[in-house]
Protein backbone atom coordinates (compact mmCIF):
# COMPACT_ATOMS: atom_id res chain seq x y z
CA UNK A 1 0.00 0.00 0.00
CA UNK A 2 1.72 3.61 -1.45
CA UNK A 3 -1.36 5.73 -1.39
CA UNK A 4 -2.80 8.22 1.06
CA UNK A 5 -5.85 8.90 -1.07
CA UNK A 6 -7.89 7.28 -4.29
CA UNK A 7 -10.14 8.52 -7.00
CA UNK A 8 -12.37 6.41 -8.40
CA UNK A 9 -13.86 7.42 -11.70
CA UNK A 10 -11.88 9.43 -13.82
CA UNK A 11 -14.07 11.60 -16.10
CA UNK A 12 -13.78 15.25 -16.42
CA UNK A 13 -14.25 16.18 -12.71
CA UNK A 14 -12.22 13.05 -11.47
CA UNK A 15 -9.34 13.40 -13.28
CA UNK A 16 -8.96 17.29 -12.54
CA UNK A 17 -9.51 16.49 -8.68
CA UNK A 18 -7.05 13.60 -8.98
CA UNK A 19 -4.43 15.83 -10.45
CA UNK A 20 -5.00 18.41 -7.73
CA UNK A 21 -4.81 16.42 -5.06
CA UNK A 22 -1.23 14.81 -6.48
CA UNK A 23 -0.01 18.08 -6.90
CA UNK A 24 -0.52 18.70 -2.89
CA UNK A 25 2.96 18.15 -0.59
CA UNK A 26 2.74 14.86 0.71
CA UNK A 27 -0.10 12.84 -1.19
CA UNK A 28 0.50 10.10 -3.23
CA UNK A 29 -3.29 9.03 -4.86
CA UNK A 30 -4.08 5.91 -6.69
CA UNK A 31 -6.66 6.30 -9.44
CA UNK A 32 -9.38 3.55 -11.03
CA UNK A 33 -11.56 3.56 -13.63
CA UNK A 34 -14.19 1.23 -14.68
CA UNK A 35 -12.46 1.45 -18.42
CA UNK A 36 -8.58 1.38 -18.19
CA UNK A 37 -8.15 3.45 -21.45
CA UNK A 38 -9.37 6.76 -19.22
CA UNK A 39 -7.10 5.49 -16.55
CA UNK A 40 -4.31 5.09 -19.20
CA UNK A 41 -4.77 8.21 -20.84
CA UNK A 42 -4.26 10.05 -17.30
CA UNK A 43 -0.94 8.70 -16.61
CA UNK A 44 0.13 8.47 -19.76
CA UNK A 45 -0.50 12.78 -20.06
CA UNK A 46 0.22 13.08 -16.29
CA UNK A 47 3.26 11.33 -15.64
CA UNK A 48 4.74 14.06 -12.70
CA UNK A 49 1.61 13.40 -10.69
CA UNK A 50 2.96 9.89 -9.90
CA UNK A 51 -0.32 8.44 -9.99
CA UNK A 52 -0.54 5.04 -8.89
CA UNK A 53 -2.60 3.20 -11.16
CA UNK A 54 -5.29 0.04 -10.87
CA UNK A 55 -6.64 -1.92 -13.40
CA UNK A 56 -9.02 -3.82 -11.05
CA UNK A 57 -10.55 -2.21 -7.66
CA UNK A 58 -9.02 -5.56 -6.06
CA UNK A 59 -6.06 -3.51 -6.77
CA UNK A 60 -6.84 -0.40 -6.44
CA UNK A 61 -8.15 -0.94 -2.95
CA UNK A 62 -4.35 -2.92 -1.96
CA UNK A 63 -2.79 -0.07 -3.09
CA UNK A 64 -4.23 2.20 -0.27
CA UNK A 65 -2.98 2.91 3.21
CA UNK A 66 -5.19 2.12 6.00
CA UNK A 67 -7.23 3.69 6.87
CA UNK A 68 -8.23 3.57 3.43
CA UNK A 69 -10.04 6.80 1.96
CA UNK A 70 -11.77 6.82 -1.68
CA UNK A 71 -13.10 9.65 -3.56
CA UNK A 72 -15.72 8.67 -6.14
CA UNK A 73 -16.10 10.74 -8.96
CA UNK A 74 -19.01 9.08 -11.16
CA UNK A 75 -21.82 9.40 -12.78
CA UNK A 76 -24.66 10.04 -9.64
CA UNK A 77 -27.47 7.43 -8.91
CA UNK A 78 -26.74 4.04 -9.86
CA UNK A 79 -22.77 4.40 -11.11
CA UNK A 80 -22.43 5.69 -7.48
CA UNK A 81 -24.06 2.43 -5.88
CA UNK A 82 -22.01 0.02 -7.99
CA UNK A 83 -18.89 1.58 -6.89
CA UNK A 84 -19.94 1.86 -3.47
CA UNK A 85 -21.34 -1.73 -3.78
CA UNK A 86 -17.60 -3.20 -4.86
CA UNK A 87 -15.17 -0.81 -2.00
CA UNK A 88 -17.81 -1.37 0.53
CA UNK A 89 -16.71 -5.63 -0.18
CA UNK A 90 -12.98 -4.57 0.33
CA UNK A 91 -12.91 -2.22 2.49
CA UNK A 92 -12.48 -2.66 6.10
CA UNK A 93 -13.34 -1.07 9.47
CA UNK A 94 -12.70 2.57 9.62
CA UNK A 95 -12.01 3.17 6.32
CA UNK A 96 -13.88 6.12 4.46
CA UNK A 97 -15.32 6.06 0.97
CA UNK A 98 -16.52 9.49 -0.19
CA UNK A 99 -18.88 10.24 -2.71
CA UNK A 100 -18.05 14.06 -4.42
CA UNK A 101 -20.56 13.59 -7.12
CA UNK A 102 -23.89 15.82 -7.22
CA UNK A 103 -25.81 12.81 -5.42
CA UNK A 104 -29.09 13.43 -4.06
CA UNK A 105 -28.86 14.10 -0.47
CA UNK A 106 -31.67 11.55 0.35
CA UNK A 107 -29.23 8.89 -0.94
CA UNK A 108 -26.21 9.86 0.62
CA UNK A 109 -28.51 9.67 4.06
CA UNK A 110 -29.09 6.19 2.55
CA UNK A 111 -25.55 5.07 1.97
CA UNK A 112 -24.32 6.76 5.14
CA UNK A 113 -26.26 4.63 7.00
CA UNK A 114 -25.42 1.54 5.29
CA UNK A 115 -21.97 2.20 4.93
CA UNK A 116 -21.74 2.94 8.84
CA UNK A 117 -23.70 -0.12 9.71
CA UNK A 118 -21.03 -2.19 8.52
CA UNK A 119 -18.38 -0.14 10.12
CA UNK A 120 -17.08 2.12 7.19
CA UNK A 121 -17.24 5.62 7.64
CA UNK A 122 -19.35 7.25 4.17
CA UNK A 123 -19.17 11.11 3.45
CA UNK A 124 -21.06 12.83 0.52
CA UNK A 125 -19.33 16.00 -0.54
CA UNK A 126 -20.43 18.62 -2.55
CA UNK A 127 -17.71 19.76 -4.61
CA UNK A 128 -18.47 22.84 -7.32
CA UNK A 129 -16.91 24.58 -9.68
CA UNK A 130 -16.56 22.27 -12.76
CA UNK A 131 -13.92 21.13 -14.64
CA UNK A 132 -11.83 24.46 -13.77
CA UNK A 133 -12.01 24.38 -10.04
CA UNK A 134 -11.31 20.48 -9.77
CA UNK A 135 -8.00 21.18 -10.82
CA UNK A 136 -7.49 24.41 -9.68
CA UNK A 137 -9.43 24.65 -6.18
CA UNK A 138 -13.37 23.84 -5.92
CA UNK A 139 -15.43 24.79 -3.06
CA UNK A 140 -15.85 21.90 -0.97
CA UNK A 141 -18.82 20.83 1.11
CA UNK A 142 -18.63 17.77 3.02
CA UNK A 143 -20.83 15.94 5.15
CA UNK A 144 -20.41 12.66 7.05
CA UNK A 145 -19.13 12.21 10.46
CA UNK A 146 -17.10 14.79 12.59
CA UNK A 147 -14.26 11.14 13.10
CA UNK A 148 -14.07 11.03 9.73
CA UNK A 149 -13.56 14.95 8.29
CA UNK A 150 -10.72 14.32 11.24
CA UNK A 151 -8.64 12.48 8.71
CA UNK A 152 -9.81 14.40 5.32
CA UNK A 153 -10.41 18.20 6.72
CA UNK A 154 -6.43 18.94 6.14
CA UNK A 155 -6.84 16.98 2.72
CA UNK A 156 -10.04 18.92 1.15
CA UNK A 157 -8.37 22.01 2.26
CA UNK A 158 -5.23 21.22 0.51
CA UNK A 159 -6.92 21.21 -2.57
CA UNK A 160 -9.93 23.21 -2.00
CA UNK A 161 -10.22 27.18 -3.72
CA UNK A 162 -8.74 30.12 -0.93
CA UNK A 163 -10.76 33.12 -0.33
CA UNK A 164 -8.99 36.05 1.53
CA UNK A 165 -6.45 33.21 2.85
CA UNK A 166 -9.07 30.82 3.84
CA UNK A 167 -9.72 27.02 2.44
CA UNK A 168 -13.36 26.94 1.13
CA UNK A 169 -14.06 23.87 2.91
CA UNK A 170 -15.83 23.11 6.05
CA UNK A 171 -17.78 20.10 8.00
CA UNK A 172 -21.45 20.96 7.09
CA UNK A 173 -23.10 18.35 9.02
CA UNK A 174 -23.76 14.95 9.52
CA UNK A 175 -24.48 12.03 6.76
CA UNK A 176 -26.17 14.34 3.45
CA UNK A 177 -25.80 17.70 4.69
CA UNK A 178 -22.81 18.64 2.13
CA UNK A 179 -24.80 17.54 -0.44
CA UNK A 180 -28.14 19.16 0.40
CA UNK A 181 -25.97 22.21 1.22
CA UNK A 182 -24.27 21.45 -2.74
CA UNK A 183 -27.99 21.09 -4.00
CA UNK A 184 -29.26 24.69 -2.45
CA UNK A 185 -25.87 26.48 -3.76
CA UNK A 186 -26.96 24.80 -7.12
CA UNK A 187 -30.65 26.04 -6.96
CA UNK A 188 -29.29 30.08 -5.77
CA UNK A 189 -26.68 29.32 -8.99
CA UNK A 190 -29.88 28.94 -11.00
CA UNK A 191 -31.95 31.92 -9.64
CA UNK A 192 -28.83 34.40 -10.08
CA UNK A 193 -27.67 33.48 -13.80
CA UNK A 194 -31.57 33.88 -14.13
CA UNK A 195 -31.64 36.78 -12.83
CA UNK A 196 -28.56 38.17 -14.55
CA UNK A 197 -30.35 36.80 -17.89
CA UNK A 198 -33.00 38.99 -17.25
CA UNK A 199 -30.71 42.08 -16.52
CA UNK A 200 -29.40 41.70 -19.84
CA UNK A 201 -32.69 41.28 -21.83
CA UNK A 202 -34.13 44.29 -19.93
CA UNK A 203 -31.17 46.73 -21.05
CA UNK A 204 -31.06 45.01 -24.16
CA UNK A 205 -34.95 45.62 -25.10
CA UNK A 206 -35.11 48.95 -23.22
CA UNK A 207 -32.63 50.96 -24.82
CA UNK A 208 -31.30 48.76 -27.30
CA UNK A 209 -27.68 48.36 -26.57
CA UNK A 210 -25.43 45.78 -28.46
CA UNK A 211 -24.24 42.78 -26.80
CA UNK A 212 -21.21 44.04 -26.44
CA UNK A 213 -21.91 47.31 -25.37
CA UNK A 214 -23.91 45.23 -22.57
CA UNK A 215 -20.85 43.50 -21.74
CA UNK A 216 -19.16 46.77 -21.23
CA UNK A 217 -22.09 47.47 -18.70
CA UNK A 218 -21.79 44.18 -17.08
CA UNK A 219 -18.09 44.54 -16.69
CA UNK A 220 -18.87 47.89 -14.86
CA UNK A 221 -21.29 46.16 -12.44
CA UNK A 222 -18.30 43.50 -11.89
CA UNK A 223 -16.21 46.62 -10.28
CA UNK A 224 -18.79 47.08 -7.29
CA UNK A 225 -21.32 45.65 -5.27
CA UNK A 226 -22.55 42.61 -7.49
CA UNK A 227 -19.04 41.46 -8.14
CA UNK A 228 -18.78 38.21 -9.17
CA UNK A 229 -17.79 35.19 -11.10
CA UNK A 230 -21.10 34.87 -12.72
CA UNK A 231 -21.20 38.74 -13.78
CA UNK A 232 -17.09 38.40 -14.93
CA UNK A 233 -18.53 35.45 -17.05
CA UNK A 234 -21.43 37.23 -18.58
CA UNK A 235 -19.41 40.15 -19.44
CA UNK A 236 -17.09 37.54 -21.78
CA UNK A 237 -20.46 35.91 -23.32
CA UNK A 238 -21.66 39.09 -24.31
CA UNK A 239 -18.63 40.17 -25.65
CA UNK A 240 -17.94 36.86 -27.57
CA UNK A 241 -18.37 37.22 -31.52
CA UNK A 242 -19.28 33.55 -33.33
CA UNK A 243 -16.42 33.48 -36.20
CA UNK A 244 -18.57 31.69 -38.72
CA UNK A 245 -21.53 34.71 -38.82
CA UNK A 246 -19.51 37.68 -37.14
CA UNK A 247 -22.42 38.23 -35.31
CA UNK A 248 -22.68 38.21 -31.62
CA UNK A 249 -22.37 34.79 -30.06
CA UNK A 250 -25.43 35.07 -27.55
CA UNK A 251 -27.04 35.74 -30.93
CA UNK A 252 -26.66 32.69 -32.88
CA UNK A 253 -27.13 30.16 -29.72
CA UNK A 254 -30.25 28.00 -29.29
CA UNK A 255 -32.57 29.92 -26.73
CA UNK A 256 -33.31 26.90 -25.02
CA UNK A 257 -31.85 26.49 -21.43
CA UNK A 258 -31.51 23.01 -20.24
CA UNK A 259 -30.54 21.55 -16.94
CA UNK A 260 -28.80 19.00 -15.23
CA UNK A 261 -31.43 18.21 -12.04
CA UNK A 262 -29.72 20.17 -9.03
CA UNK A 263 -32.00 23.31 -9.58
CA UNK A 264 -35.24 21.05 -9.68
CA UNK A 265 -34.34 18.81 -6.70
CA UNK A 266 -34.03 22.33 -5.16
CA UNK A 267 -37.52 23.56 -5.75
CA UNK A 268 -38.57 19.54 -5.13
CA UNK A 269 -36.97 19.72 -1.64
CA UNK A 270 -38.26 23.53 -0.84
CA UNK A 271 -41.92 22.17 -1.82
CA UNK A 272 -41.68 19.36 0.61
CA UNK A 273 -39.99 21.64 3.60
CA UNK A 274 -42.90 24.22 2.74
CA UNK A 275 -40.16 27.04 1.80
CA UNK A 276 -40.92 29.57 -0.99
CA UNK A 277 -37.72 29.55 -2.92
CA UNK A 278 -39.53 31.14 -5.60
CA UNK A 279 -36.79 33.08 -7.35
CA UNK A 280 -34.98 29.71 -7.43
CA UNK A 281 -38.24 28.23 -8.84
CA UNK A 282 -38.91 30.93 -11.43
CA UNK A 283 -35.70 30.09 -12.67
CA UNK A 284 -35.77 26.43 -12.96
CA UNK A 285 -39.36 27.10 -15.01
CA UNK A 286 -38.00 29.83 -17.36
CA UNK A 287 -35.65 27.17 -18.51
CA UNK A 288 -38.60 24.45 -18.61
CA UNK A 289 -40.14 27.25 -21.15
CA UNK A 290 -37.68 27.82 -22.76
CA UNK A 291 -37.25 24.15 -23.95
CA UNK A 292 -40.72 24.07 -25.43
CA UNK A 293 -40.59 25.01 -29.21
CA UNK A 294 -43.40 23.63 -30.40
CA UNK A 295 -45.73 25.63 -27.39
CA UNK A 296 -43.42 28.92 -28.17
CA UNK A 297 -44.15 28.68 -31.48
CA UNK A 298 -47.90 28.07 -31.29
CA UNK A 299 -47.73 31.12 -28.79
CA UNK A 300 -45.94 33.44 -30.94
CA UNK A 301 -48.97 35.05 -32.64
CA UNK A 302 -50.58 35.81 -29.24
CA UNK A 303 -50.72 39.78 -28.96
CA UNK A 304 -48.28 41.85 -26.53
CA UNK A 305 -48.66 45.22 -25.30
CA UNK A 306 -50.19 47.74 -28.01
CA UNK A 307 -47.97 50.61 -27.35
CA UNK A 308 -44.38 50.15 -28.20
CA UNK A 309 -41.98 50.37 -25.02
CA UNK A 310 -39.09 53.17 -24.37
CA UNK A 311 -37.04 54.22 -22.50
CA UNK A 312 -36.41 57.77 -22.06
CA UNK A 313 -33.10 58.44 -19.42
CA UNK A 314 -31.15 54.99 -20.83
CA UNK A 315 -28.56 55.59 -18.33
CA UNK A 316 -31.09 55.71 -15.29
CA UNK A 317 -33.05 53.05 -16.60
CA UNK A 318 -29.51 51.04 -16.61
CA UNK A 319 -28.80 51.84 -12.83
CA UNK A 320 -32.16 50.96 -12.32
CA UNK A 321 -32.11 47.31 -13.59
CA UNK A 322 -28.54 47.04 -11.74
CA UNK A 323 -30.58 47.90 -8.43
CA UNK A 324 -33.57 45.63 -9.19
CA UNK A 325 -30.98 42.52 -9.92
CA UNK A 326 -29.22 43.43 -6.45
CA UNK A 327 -32.34 43.47 -4.73
CA UNK A 328 -33.67 40.23 -6.21
CA UNK A 329 -30.33 38.43 -5.53
CA UNK A 330 -30.68 39.29 -1.74
CA UNK A 331 -34.60 37.51 -2.04
CA UNK A 332 -32.81 34.47 -3.83
CA UNK A 333 -30.30 34.18 -1.20
CA UNK A 334 -32.19 34.58 1.60
CA UNK A 335 -34.70 31.95 0.25
CA UNK A 336 -32.12 29.78 -0.16
CA UNK A 337 -30.67 30.43 3.11
CA UNK A 338 -34.63 29.51 4.42
CA UNK A 339 -34.34 26.22 2.86
CA UNK A 340 -31.29 25.12 4.56
CA UNK A 341 -32.61 26.22 7.85
CA UNK A 342 -35.40 23.94 6.82
CA UNK A 343 -33.29 21.27 6.13
CA UNK A 344 -31.08 21.47 8.87
CA UNK A 345 -34.22 21.36 11.33
CA UNK A 346 -35.98 18.46 9.53
CA UNK A 347 -32.61 16.20 9.09
CA UNK A 348 -31.01 16.89 12.27
CA UNK A 349 -27.98 18.68 11.05
CA UNK A 350 -25.85 21.53 13.15
CA UNK A 351 -25.36 24.04 9.95
CA UNK A 352 -23.59 27.25 10.56
CA UNK A 353 -24.65 29.34 8.14
CA UNK A 354 -21.92 32.23 8.00
CA UNK A 355 -19.23 29.01 7.64
CA UNK A 356 -22.02 27.95 4.31
CA UNK A 357 -21.38 31.58 3.15
CA UNK A 358 -17.78 31.63 3.40
CA UNK A 359 -16.99 28.59 1.77
CA UNK A 360 -19.02 29.79 -1.04
CA UNK A 361 -16.85 32.94 -1.58
CA UNK A 362 -13.97 30.73 -3.65
CA UNK A 363 -13.60 28.30 -6.12
CA UNK A 364 -17.60 27.61 -6.86
CA UNK A 365 -19.66 29.35 -9.87
CA UNK A 366 -21.67 31.60 -7.41
CA UNK A 367 -18.53 33.00 -5.74
CA UNK A 368 -19.11 36.86 -4.86
CA UNK A 369 -18.04 39.25 -2.85
CA UNK A 370 -21.86 39.62 -1.48
CA UNK A 371 -21.28 36.40 0.57
CA UNK A 372 -18.64 38.34 2.99
CA UNK A 373 -22.13 40.08 3.61
CA UNK A 374 -23.98 36.91 4.34
CA UNK A 375 -21.66 35.67 7.24
CA UNK A 376 -21.14 39.10 8.63
CA UNK A 377 -24.88 38.89 9.01
CA UNK A 378 -24.89 35.14 10.45
CA UNK A 379 -22.41 35.80 12.78
CA UNK A 380 -23.34 39.20 13.97
CA UNK A 381 -26.96 37.21 14.85
CA UNK A 382 -26.54 33.29 14.36
CA UNK A 383 -30.69 33.23 14.71
CA UNK A 384 -31.41 35.48 12.18
CA UNK A 385 -34.96 34.48 11.00
CA UNK A 386 -34.54 35.93 7.62
CA UNK A 387 -31.38 37.16 5.69
CA UNK A 388 -33.04 39.84 3.94
CA UNK A 389 -33.49 41.53 7.55
CA UNK A 390 -29.88 41.92 8.35
CA UNK A 391 -28.62 45.27 8.45
CA UNK A 392 -26.79 45.64 5.81
CA UNK A 393 -29.29 43.97 3.10
CA UNK A 394 -31.97 45.96 4.90
CA UNK A 395 -30.54 48.88 3.86
CA UNK A 396 -29.73 47.63 0.44
CA UNK A 397 -33.09 47.32 0.09
CA UNK A 398 -34.38 50.26 1.07
CA UNK A 399 -32.04 51.79 -1.44
CA UNK A 400 -33.00 49.41 -4.35
CA UNK A 401 -36.51 49.02 -3.69
CA UNK A 402 -37.88 51.90 -5.86
CA UNK A 403 -35.82 50.81 -9.12
CA UNK A 404 -37.06 47.37 -8.82
CA UNK A 405 -40.27 48.43 -8.53
CA UNK A 406 -39.78 51.18 -11.76
CA UNK A 407 -38.14 47.77 -13.54
CA UNK A 408 -40.77 44.99 -12.69
CA UNK A 409 -43.70 47.75 -13.97
CA UNK A 410 -41.33 48.23 -17.08
CA UNK A 411 -41.42 44.53 -17.95
CA UNK A 412 -44.98 43.54 -17.30
CA UNK A 413 -46.01 46.94 -19.40
CA UNK A 414 -43.41 46.10 -22.30
CA UNK A 415 -44.46 42.59 -21.73
CA UNK A 416 -40.33 41.41 -21.08
CA UNK A 417 -41.00 38.32 -19.24
CA UNK A 418 -39.04 38.97 -16.40
CA UNK A 419 -40.50 35.66 -13.77
CA UNK A 420 -37.41 36.07 -11.08
CA UNK A 421 -37.34 39.71 -10.60
CA UNK A 422 -40.94 40.24 -9.92
CA UNK A 423 -41.76 36.97 -8.40
CA UNK A 424 -38.26 38.14 -6.08
CA UNK A 425 -40.48 41.49 -5.46
CA UNK A 426 -43.66 39.67 -5.26
CA UNK A 427 -42.05 37.73 -2.66
CA UNK A 428 -40.64 40.92 -0.68
CA UNK A 429 -43.74 42.36 -0.73
CA UNK A 430 -45.94 39.31 0.79
CA UNK A 431 -43.34 38.69 3.33
CA UNK A 432 -43.14 42.32 4.78
CA UNK A 433 -47.04 42.51 4.40
CA UNK A 434 -48.76 43.56 7.89
CA UNK A 435 -52.00 41.17 6.38
CA UNK A 436 -52.04 38.97 3.95
CA UNK A 437 -55.17 37.73 1.65
CA UNK A 438 -54.06 34.30 3.42
CA UNK A 439 -57.08 35.29 5.32
CA UNK A 440 -59.61 34.86 2.40
CA UNK A 441 -58.05 31.66 0.95
CA UNK A 442 -58.80 30.24 4.69
CA UNK A 443 -62.46 31.22 4.24
CA UNK A 444 -62.53 29.37 1.02
CA UNK A 445 -61.13 26.25 2.60
CA UNK A 446 -63.75 26.47 5.49
CA UNK A 447 -66.40 26.95 2.80
CA UNK A 448 -65.84 23.92 0.33
CA UNK A 449 -63.96 21.50 2.78
CA UNK A 450 -65.30 22.82 6.35
CA UNK A 451 -61.42 23.37 7.17
CA UNK A 452 -61.69 25.63 9.73
CA UNK A 453 -60.06 28.79 10.80
CA UNK A 454 -58.41 30.92 13.27
CA UNK A 455 -59.23 34.22 14.73
CA UNK A 456 -57.29 37.44 15.24
CA UNK A 457 -59.35 37.96 18.36
CA UNK A 458 -59.56 35.03 20.26
CA UNK A 459 -58.29 31.65 20.73
CA UNK A 460 -59.69 28.41 19.18
CA UNK A 461 -60.59 26.64 16.15
CA UNK A 462 -64.06 27.81 14.21
CA UNK A 463 -66.06 26.72 11.71
CA UNK A 464 -68.73 28.50 9.95
CA UNK A 465 -72.14 26.41 9.07
CA UNK A 466 -72.08 27.53 5.72
CA UNK A 467 -74.47 25.46 4.45
CA UNK A 468 -76.71 25.98 7.49
CA UNK A 469 -77.78 29.18 9.04
CA UNK A 470 -74.15 30.61 8.70
CA UNK A 471 -73.18 30.93 12.42
CA UNK A 472 -69.92 30.24 13.45
CA UNK A 473 -69.07 27.40 15.58
CA UNK A 474 -66.09 26.42 17.97
CA UNK A 475 -64.45 23.24 16.33
CA UNK A 476 -63.63 19.91 17.86
CA UNK A 477 -60.41 20.30 17.05
CA UNK A 478 -59.99 23.40 18.96
CA UNK A 479 -57.02 23.90 20.55
CA UNK A 480 -58.41 25.21 24.00
P1 LIG B 1 -19.76 11.68 -15.47
O1 LIG B 1 -20.88 12.12 -14.60
O2 LIG B 1 -19.86 11.90 -16.92
O3 LIG B 1 -19.51 10.13 -15.19
C1 LIG B 1 -18.55 9.41 -15.92
C2 LIG B 1 -17.76 8.50 -15.00
O4 LIG B 1 -18.64 7.59 -14.32
C3 LIG B 1 -16.79 7.65 -15.78
O5 LIG B 1 -15.62 7.51 -15.00
C4 LIG B 1 -17.54 6.33 -15.88
O6 LIG B 1 -16.70 5.22 -16.08
C5 LIG B 1 -18.16 6.26 -14.53
N1 LIG B 1 -19.22 5.27 -14.37
C6 LIG B 1 -20.47 5.25 -14.87
BR1 LIG B 1 -21.13 6.46 -16.05
N2 LIG B 1 -21.18 4.18 -14.48
C7 LIG B 1 -20.34 3.48 -13.71
C8 LIG B 1 -20.47 2.25 -13.02
N3 LIG B 1 -21.62 1.56 -13.03
N4 LIG B 1 -19.41 1.78 -12.35
C9 LIG B 1 -18.25 2.48 -12.34
N5 LIG B 1 -18.06 3.66 -12.97
C10 LIG B 1 -19.10 4.15 -13.64
O7 LIG B 1 -18.37 12.32 -14.93
P2 LIG B 1 -18.05 13.82 -14.47
O8 LIG B 1 -18.67 14.83 -15.35
O9 LIG B 1 -16.59 13.84 -14.24
O10 LIG B 1 -18.78 13.95 -13.07
C11 LIG B 1 -18.51 13.07 -11.99
C12 LIG B 1 -19.44 13.40 -10.85
O11 LIG B 1 -19.17 14.74 -10.42
C13 LIG B 1 -20.92 13.38 -11.22
O12 LIG B 1 -21.64 12.91 -10.12
C14 LIG B 1 -21.25 14.82 -11.46
O13 LIG B 1 -22.61 15.10 -11.25
C15 LIG B 1 -20.37 15.49 -10.44
N6 LIG B 1 -20.02 16.87 -10.71
C16 LIG B 1 -19.76 17.31 -11.95
C17 LIG B 1 -19.42 18.62 -12.19
C18 LIG B 1 -19.11 19.08 -13.55
O14 LIG B 1 -18.92 20.29 -13.72
N7 LIG B 1 -19.00 18.20 -14.54
C19 LIG B 1 -19.31 19.50 -11.14
C20 LIG B 1 -19.55 19.04 -9.88
C21 LIG B 1 -19.90 17.73 -9.67
P3 LIG B 1 -16.36 4.72 -17.59
O15 LIG B 1 -15.23 5.57 -18.03
O16 LIG B 1 -15.99 3.30 -17.38
O17 LIG B 1 -17.59 4.89 -18.40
Amino acid sequence: ATANIGVVGLAVMGSNLARNLASREGNTVAVYNRTWAKTETLITEHPEAGFVASKTIEEFVASLEKPRAALIMVQAGAGTDAVIDELSALFEEGDIIIDGGNALFTDTIRREKAAREKGLNFVGTGISGGEEGALNGPSIMPGGSAEAYEKLGPIFASIAAVAEGEPCVTHVGTDGAGHFVKMIHNGIEYADMQLIAEAYDLIRQGTGAAPAEIADIFAEWNKGELESYLIEITAEVLRQTDAETGKPLVDVILDQAGSKGTGVWTVQNALDLGIPVSGIAEAVFARALSSKPAQRAAASSLPGPAEPWTVDDKATFVEDVRRALYASKIVAYSQGFDAIIAGAEKYGWDIKKGEIAKIWRGGCIIRAQFLNRITDAYNDDPELVALLTAPYFRAAIEGAQESWRQVVAHAAKAGIPSPAFSSSLAYYDGIRAPRLPAALVQGQRDFFGAHTYQRVDKEGTFHTLWSGDRTEIESAGSSH
